[in-house]
């Protein structure tokens, strides 16, 4: 990047933040405000958390010249989206006593706790990590949450995977003290600066950094959103090495070209050995070439487009000091999850719940918690926004199920294909970029175009849909077959054509379309997809075939259609 352009602000409150601590605890114990400085807020992130504020009551609150009404969202790491029965007991427990009531699973197999206030932040972060959970990385510019593929049933690969996506999770979470000092009343201690940070230095990354593991042929991490991901490549029952990808990510802004959506490039192969320490390189590499002038241009995607993607393999097959091998052959079915209970090799059971939105609450937050109190094998969160009763022994199975069926869990079982293929993202009332509604709105549209599934024999079809309340792409929107980006209050674009296993992205169909249209308009397409759709045929496929749409290659073309406008009628 040219030497003349300013570096970001985040940059210079990085380096003068002392590795993270910079005013965080001062800011935290000023109870003249609920809120922080706008440095803090930014600092806060590193340590897992966000200042926002409740979106519902914002206007009233401001003629009334009061203070936002501010709390925090505490984002918990969960690597590989594995926890206790202990851990979903504490995060029950703090959803209760510090929270808004529910527990949020996100789509990278995280928890979220939204609405603790200021003067409980601390105990709350204490508590988690009490529960042996944390939240530093979770947010920030650096490594967040590795996600791997959470299927337990696939016996020595899953647990493989899980235990290298908890490896490199460990390797990459910064080690400065500053955690600890500031949350755990930690002991400052001296040491130089190689000792503090010794893979991301003062400035940490440009931008957030994104890891997964998958393991064909489910694709349910998503591995064209992350920056760096590795698919297991599995012979006979063993792992023989990972295929490495780089450069996916989903976030753009409406109206500005220079930002899209990217698929990652798969560049190469790499022994379960080296996975640490390609990890580290690719990092190492976005860390020294990715863009600290301009945010909106410093993720590993634009860091790739602006230089090639060979570039990128040989600066990143120098920092390694041997070449990645070829790629190897595999093939993704699909990205959602499979719902329902499966046994595995050892004879434990599994159960995939559809938790719509990854909200829980109410009578399915008591059912959980009832299980979670005898349950002696683990969950596991999955990138959808779901959850795995995982590891239930046949004995146990009838007490779990009995529980199951009192907390009405088991009606998920009863969802369209639709429904049970879709993500929300958060959006209103606490995510501070929201345009439109998500998690609030997208069970509502499912109902509508659930009537035309119905008329056309379409219910048990798997068609993936998400929503998102802007184009950030926490729902990773820009991957599924049908999407609805925020664009203003109660309006959306409509992108059609995402590949059923999140391998193409989609493209604008419809720009702006007001909420209660949405069934007008894609309802007769689904009826032509039901007629005229050949054999085995995915929605995505379809679109693209009847002329509705035309594919994107990678994300350099996303927004032809704007250009050329010709779904913009
Ligand atoms: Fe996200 C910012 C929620 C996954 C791309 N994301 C936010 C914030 C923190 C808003 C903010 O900055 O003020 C949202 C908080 C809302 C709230 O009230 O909870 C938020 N993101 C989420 C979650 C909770 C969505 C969910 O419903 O599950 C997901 C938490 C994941 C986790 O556990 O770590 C979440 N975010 C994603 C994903 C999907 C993924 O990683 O697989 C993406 C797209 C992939 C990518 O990164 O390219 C994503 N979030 C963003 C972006 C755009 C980044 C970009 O490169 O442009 C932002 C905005 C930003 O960073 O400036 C953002
Ligand atoms: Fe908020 Fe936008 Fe992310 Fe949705 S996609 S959670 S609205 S930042």
């Amino acid at each position: 990047m040219s030497e003349e352009k300013k570096l970001a602000h985040n940059e210079h409150m990085k380096v003068d933040s002392n590795y993270l601590r910079g005013t965080l605890a001062k800011g935290l114990a000023d109870t003249s405000t609920g809120g922080l400085t706008e440095d803090e807020q930014q600092l806060l992130k590193f340590h897992g958390c966000y200042l926002q504020d409740d979106r519902d009551i914002r206007a009233g609150r401001r003629k009334h010249k009061l203070e936002k009404a501010f709390s925090f969202l505490i984002r918990v790491r969960v690597p590989g989206g594995v926890a206790t029965p202990e851990q979903w007991i504490k995060m029950d427990n703090l959803a209760t006593d510090y929270a808004n009531g529910t527990i949020k699973l996100t789509t990278r197999q995280a928890f979220q706790l939204h609405g603790v206030i200021k003067t409980q932040l601390k105990k709350t972060i204490q508590e988690i990590n009490a529960a042996a959970l944390d939240t530093i990385a979770a947010c920030g510019d650096v490594n967040r949450n590795v996600m791997c593929n959470p299927n337990p049933f696939l016996s020595q690969a899953h647990a493989d995977v899980l235990k290298i996506s908890q490896e490199i999770s460990d390797h990459l979470t910064p080690q400065t003290g500053a955690y600890h000092e500031i949350w755990l009343d930690g002991e400052k201690v001296e040491t130089t600066a190689e000792e503090v940070e010794p893979i991301y230095g003062k400035t940490y990354l440009p931008r957030k950094f994104k890891i997964a593991v998958a393991v064909p042929p489910s694709n349910d991490v998503d591995i064209h959103a992350n920056d760096l991901s590795f698919v297991a490549i599995v012979e006979g029952a063993k792992i023989v090495g990972y295929n490495v990808a780089v450069g996916g990510g989903m976030g753009m802004t409406h109206g500005d070209e220079k930002t899209y959506p990217r698929l990652a490039d798969i560049i190469g192969f790499c022994t379960p050995e080296q996975v640490l320490d390609v990890s580290e390189k690719v990092l190492l590499v976005q860390r020294d070439f990715g863009d600290r002038t301009n945010r909106k241009h410093a993720r590993l995607k634009y860091t790739i487009d602006d230089r090639s993607v060979a570039w990128f393999l040989g600066t990143l097959n120098e920092y390694l000091g041997y070449d990645l091998e070829p790629e190897r052959e595999f093939k993704f079915d699909d990205n959602g999850d499979r719902f329902g209970w499966v046994e595995d090799h050892l004879g434990d059971f599994h159960l995939n719940l559809f938790i719509e939105g990854g909200r829980v609450r109410d009578q399915a937050r008591v059912g959980l918690r009832k299980i979670a109190e005898i349950h002696q094998g683990d969950f596991r969160l999955t990138g959808n926004q779901n959850l795995i009763i995982a590891k239930v022994s046949p004995k146990a199975r009838p007490a779990i199920e009995a529980l199951l069926d009192k907390y009405g869990l088991l009606k998920s079982h009863l969802q369209s294909a639709l429904r049970l293929n879709s993500i929300s993202c958060v959006a209103l009332p606490t995510c501070g970029l929201a345009l439109a509604e998500a998690e609030r709105g997208l069970p509502g549209v499912i109902t509508d175009l659930e009537e035309v599934l119905e008329k056309t024999g379409l219910r048990h079809d798997a068609i993936t849909i998400r929503m998102t309340g802007c184009p950030n792409g926490c729902g990773r929107p820009f991957l599924s077959e049908i999407a609805f980006v925020g664009r203003s209050p109660g309006k959306y674009n409509v992108y059609l054509g995402g590949g059923h296993a999140g391998d193409r992205l989609n493209k604008l169909y419809r720009e702006a379309v007001p909420r209660n249209e949405i069934k007008n308009l894609l309802g007769p397409l689904i009826e032509d997809y039901a007629k005229t759709r050949e054999e085995a045929e995915k929605f995505g496929d379809f679109v693209i075939r009847a002329g509705y749409i035309a594919a994107t290659s990678n994300g350099l073309d996303f927004h032809a259609n704007l250009k050329v406008g010709a779904f913009n009628s």
